[in-house]
């Protein structure tokens, strides 16, 4: 969670400063009493509004020191989440993905919408507590990470818009900002690699 907690400050000191006015919007929004602070109940309701998943383990988690409400600080850590798509959680025992975590590379590389990824945290992954469909292959996010980068690029030019939308897709899955995906976009558009390469890795796309 630490790490997060780091990335959120380190997001919201780059954000435009319109970005921040809505930031401390949402914060409001969030506080019905207007008391300044974020309560649990708060926080139920505002993630409940928009048919989010509502962990009151995260709350918890998101109350650095524990003293039951989330000043704004805190809840900029909330908002980073929701705002990158990083709310993800894990399909066995349904704790939040703060740090490494797995995913199926078969179901997150899938173009079908039907098709939802499949993330599970590490403590699952090793002690193979989930059940999933046979033969499909795990990576974890960092690596996949890596890896959508490399398929992009040794994608054939007319195939990568459709990897790209792929990968806008499953962005939330790795934990990646648009932004990011942004500097993949437009290393395509320098047209490195356009030969028919394909990623020799247990992560390539099926
Ligand atoms: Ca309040
Ligand atoms: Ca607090
Ligand atoms: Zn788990
Ligand atoms: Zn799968």
């Amino acid at each position: 969670m630490e790490e997060i907690r780091r990335a959120a400050g380190a997001y919201y000191e780059n954000l435009p400063d319109e970005e921040k006015r809505n930031a401390r919007f949402s914060f409001n929004e969030m506080d019905k009493n207007k008391d300044g602070k974020i309560n649990l109940d708060e926080y139920v309701a505002y993630l409940k509004k928009d048919n989010n998943t509502v962990l009151p383990s995260l709350f918890t988690e998101l109350d650095k020191d524990g003293n039951g409400t989330l000043d704004f600080d805190e809840a900029i850590v909330l908002y980073y989440i929701m705002q990158s798509g990083r709310a993800i959680i894990c399909q066995s025992c349904k704790t939040f993905l703060a740090g490494a975590y797995f995913t199926c590379s078969q179901c997150f590389f899938n173009d079908d919408d039907s098709v939802s990824t499949f993330d599970v945290c590490c403590d699952c992954y090793g002690g193979k507590k989930f059940r999933h469909n046979d033969g499909h292959i795990f990576c974890d996010n960092y690596t996949l990470l890596c890896r959508s980068r490399s398929a992009t690029q040794a994608a054939p030019i007319q195939k990568r818009t459709k990897v790209l939308n792929i990968l806008k897709k499953g962005l939330q899955v790795a934990g990646i900002t648009s932004s990011d995906l942004e500097g993949i976009s437009t290393d395509i558009g320098d047209g490195i690699g356009d030969g028919e390469g394909s990623s020799k890795s247990n992560c390539s796309i099926m």
